[in-house]
């Protein structure tokens, strides 16, 4: 189709950026780090959402060139203001992962030799995986993470409790966030059940030594119940939209 075919030279002809948004630490309400987030503008198609996008570049295999592009851009930018003293080691760039480029057996030292070149320390980055992408290739993920883990790179758990997975993986692999989907957290005020699901789901990922992200916060009250449920990270646009680079360096040089 046209989308796929503009796909190809979208990083040669520079049509790509990276947008950030950020996670909130919600005891303190201090900034803990972002998610990056991939923006694609075509000049025949316009502004291309990764919602449709990126399906369409896993299947064609496109997924391992944007992503590579995705990791470099994210590293050289988070290397930029961790230079700038903007990043400290409490402030964590998350990036997505596809399945495409987990089942790749060198995505570790890809991402590692990144992180030398550009200066960064591993602490600093975060790799966001979901469950259907581990399911693809369970092996092959689990020792391209268990690489990134040894040399201090986190691992989250994206859209948790969409995946209709066996939880069994979690005590195999190195993980150290969740992040509860936001259709949870959307339903947790209309429905008691959902909001003692994500208790459970909180409760769970501390038994498993993890930290929990709160999806998709729209409203105040969300953010108060997820306190008292003991989740420490929020990400939604009750805090925050997805934003340029501009933007997000002026919220890191506010004081918390
Ligand atoms: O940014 P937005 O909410 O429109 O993203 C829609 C979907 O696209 C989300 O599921 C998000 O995870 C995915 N997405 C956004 N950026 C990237 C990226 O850089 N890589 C991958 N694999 N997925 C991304
Ligand atoms: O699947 P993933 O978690 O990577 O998706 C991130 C997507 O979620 C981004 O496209 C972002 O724009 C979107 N998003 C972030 N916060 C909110 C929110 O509060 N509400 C809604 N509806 N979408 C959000
Ligand atoms: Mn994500
Ligand atoms: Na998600």
């Amino acid at each position: 189709g046209e989308i796929e075919h503009e796909l190809r030279n979208a990083v040669s002809n520079h049509e790509l950026s990276l947008m950030f948004q950020p996670k909130i630490n919600l005891a303190t309400g201090a900034l803990a780090g972002a998610e990056t987030l991939l923006r694609w503008y075509n000049p025949r198609l316009g502004q291309v959402s990764p919602g449709d996008f990126i399906p369409l570049a896993e299947g064609s295999g496109e997924i391992l060139t944007l992503g590579r592009w995705v990791l470099e851009e994210t590293i050289r930018q988070t290397a930029q203001w961790y230079r700038a003293g903007l990043t400290g080691g409490h402030c964590r760039m998350a990036v997505n992962v596809a399945a495409r480029q987990l089942t790749r057996p060198d995505l570790a030292e890809e991402i590692l030799a990144l992180l030398t070149e550009h200066g960064l320390p591993s602490h600093c980055l975060e790799v966001e995986v979901t469950e259907s992408g581990l399911m693809e290739d369970m092996e092959q993920a689990r020792r391209q993470l268990k690489q990134l883990a040894d040399a201090g790179v986190s691992v989250a758990i994206d859209d948790f409790g969409t995946g209709y997975s066996s939880l069994a993986y979690l005590k195999d692999l190195p993980v150290s966030t969740l992040k509860i989907d936001r259709t949870f957290i959307n339903a947790m005020g209309e429905h008691q059940q959902d909001q003692n699901l994500v208790r459970t789901v909180i409760a769970m990922a501390h038994n498993f030594g993890c930290a929990v992200v709160a999806e998709g916060i729209e409203a105040p009250d969300q953010a108060r119940t997820l306190l008292e449920l003991g989740c420490e990270l929020a990400q939604g646009f009750w805090f925050a939209r997805p934003m340029q680079a501009a933007q997000f360096e002026q919220i890191c040089r506010q004081p918390p």
